[in-house]
């Protein structure tokens, strides 16, 4: 059995980073952390290109125009959606997902998902710290493990290991 090994060497590949620009106290710190963990994986500067849309609602189509384009490997998108009194939070949050969902089925571009959803300003700014649990981070690491995976699964001779 071979299992392919995503690399953390990104160098090479294309990013646009999607990022809503709603609730920006938090989402810059998610668009910081995902362009450092891209600069640390080797990624160009002039390799990353970041979009800024309205709000979360808004995250979807930017997506897949950028994927349309041709020119990324892959789309990271971010977003703080932060629960109030109004159901429009529901609705916000489930139209992003399924947009996303559809953007990349639709491209096959590889999107990784940095969308918060939490209950209060507390919750967000948690997961927008310092550190590897900042979930801007952690969409760009699932992006490069999902760029490098599917490279390898696309060329015979993948670097895998047999298991
Ligand atoms: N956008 C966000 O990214 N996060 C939010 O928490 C958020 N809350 C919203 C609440 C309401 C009631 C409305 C109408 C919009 C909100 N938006 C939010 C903006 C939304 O994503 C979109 O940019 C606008 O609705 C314009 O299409």
């Amino acid at each position: 059995m071979i299992e392919l090994q995503p690399s953390r060497d990104a160098r090479g590949f294309r990013f646009a980073v999607v990022v809503a620009r709603f609730n920006d106290f938090v989402t810059v710190r998610l668009r910081k952390a995902a362009v450092d963990a891209l600069t640390g994986a080797g990624v160009l500067d002039d390799d990353i290109t970041v979009v800024p849309v309205p709000g979360s609602f808004e995250i979807a189509l930017a997506a897949r125009k950028a994927a349309e384009t041709g020119r990324f490997d892959a789309v990271i998108c971010l977003g703080c959606l932060i629960r109030g009194a109004t159901p429009h939070f529901e609705y916000i949050a489930s139209a992003t997902a399924h947009g996303i969902t559809s953007a990349s089925a639709a491209t096959g571009v590889p999107m990784t998902f940095g969308v918060l959803t939490t209950n209060s300003v507390e919750e967000a700014l948690e997961r927008a710290g310092a550190g590897a649990s900042n979930k801007g981070h952690e969409a760009a690491v699932a992006a490069i493990e999902l760029v490098t995976v599917l490279r390898r699964l696309a060329h015979p001779e993948s670097k895998g290991v047999r298991v």
